[in-house]
């Protein structure tokens, strides 16, 4: 039995190199879209800070010097093209974009628009990852915490033609918590945009396995939470810098439904059925039957790594903490 479906795409960005305008990256995401919508798509997901390259990884002294890169208001004449195909289509988008604020506010931000062209909900990243100074002597840096503010949003839900959205912004995808709020809202669908660059400094450990963490991470979040999940990479070689591909939609089983098979421009199409999740609501992750929040309060008491709470009746730190096992 087939339940609700979504006609879906993904469309992975290939890089974007610095000298490409906004307009020029507006005609491949115009390609993109009549690429989805030719599919029957009805909703496609773009990457985070699609409309330039990544520029967090360049530091810019004085951070207004770096304003080019961001957007005074959405949609713009720049995008506004995007958003009158996508209305003519019928179809629905998630976009990314750096966001400066009338009153001087820099936000990575995310909306997602409905087929009718309007802007139904706005997001802006929480977990920035990197620094917010350069790392000595790397040749590429992550800045985002220099260039952007926390998000001030949380994390909502958007009802987009019918369907319950929830939003995120790459490095969220890696935190458990994130998926966990969105679900308990009831969202069904966690679309999110990421870019994520290989070898960066401090985590070249990761590099080696950083596919398999980045879908590791959506799948998790998928199953976990009995929705599904549609990530899409800015992804390629963008001024030198390799970053991954690996764009996906994945099920409510924490299978990958689709995948990306390059690191450029690619739409990556699927029909996903919604009520596929209703089976690991109602038994193996019925939150309300089985989740037990008096014991999780460590997780929104505590930001960093700390000491073990006592067990009651258990002298479980004995040794370590001088004491003698009884
Ligand atoms: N990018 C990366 C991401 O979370 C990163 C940051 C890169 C984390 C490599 C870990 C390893 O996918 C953004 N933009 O958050």
């Amino acid at each position: 039995m087939v339940g609700r479906q979504l006609s879906l795409a993904v469309a992975q960005v290939g890089g974007i190199q610095p000298g490409e305008s906004r307009e020029d990256v507006v005609v491949r995401l115009l390609a993109l879209l009549e690429d989805a919508a030719a599919r029957s798509a009805r909703f496609v997901v773009f990457p985070e800070l699609t409309l330039t390259t990544f520029f967090p990884r360049y530091w810019i002294e004085e951070l207004a010097e770096g304003d080019h890169y961001f957007e005074r208001e959405m949609p713009n004449p720049t995008v506004q093209p995007l958003f009158d195909r996508a209305r003519e289509l019928g179809v629905g988008f998630y976009l990314g974009y750096a966001e400066l604020t009338a009153d001087g506010h820099r936000f990575n931000t995310s909306i997602v628009v409905d087929s009718a062209g309007l802007i139904v909900g706005k997001y802006r990243k929480i977990h920035l990852p990197g620094h917010s100074r350069p790392v000595d002597h790397a040749a590429s840096q992550h800045l985002e915490k220099y260039y952007f503010e926390v998000g001030d949003l949380g994390f909502g839900v958007f009802d987009v033609d019918g369907v319950r959205f929830g939003m995120c912004l790459c490095n969220d995808r890696r935190w458990a918590e994130v998926y966990r709020v969105l679900a308990l809202q009831g969202a069904e669908l966690v679309v999110l945009g990421y870019n994520t660059p290989l070898g960066l400094p401090g985590w070249e450990p990761e590099a080696h396995h950083s596919m398999s963490a980045h879908l590791l991470s959506l799948q998790a979040g998928a199953y976990q939470n009995s929705l599904w999940v549609a990530a899409a990479a800015k992804s390629g070689t963008e001024d030198g810098v390799p970053m991954i591909g690996g764009s996906a939609v994945v099920a409510p089983s924490g299978d990958v439904s689709a995948r990306a098979l390059g690191t450029g421009d690619e739409v990556v199409h699927t029909v996903i059925d919604l009520d596929a999740a209703k089976a690991y609501r109602d038994e193996i992750f019925n939150f309300a039957a089985h989740r037990r929040p008096e014991h999780y309060s460590l997780i929104v008491e505590r930001t960093g790594r700390g000491e073990p709470l006592p067990v009651p009746g258990q002298d479980q730190m004995g040794a370590t903490a001088g004491g003698t096992r009884s």
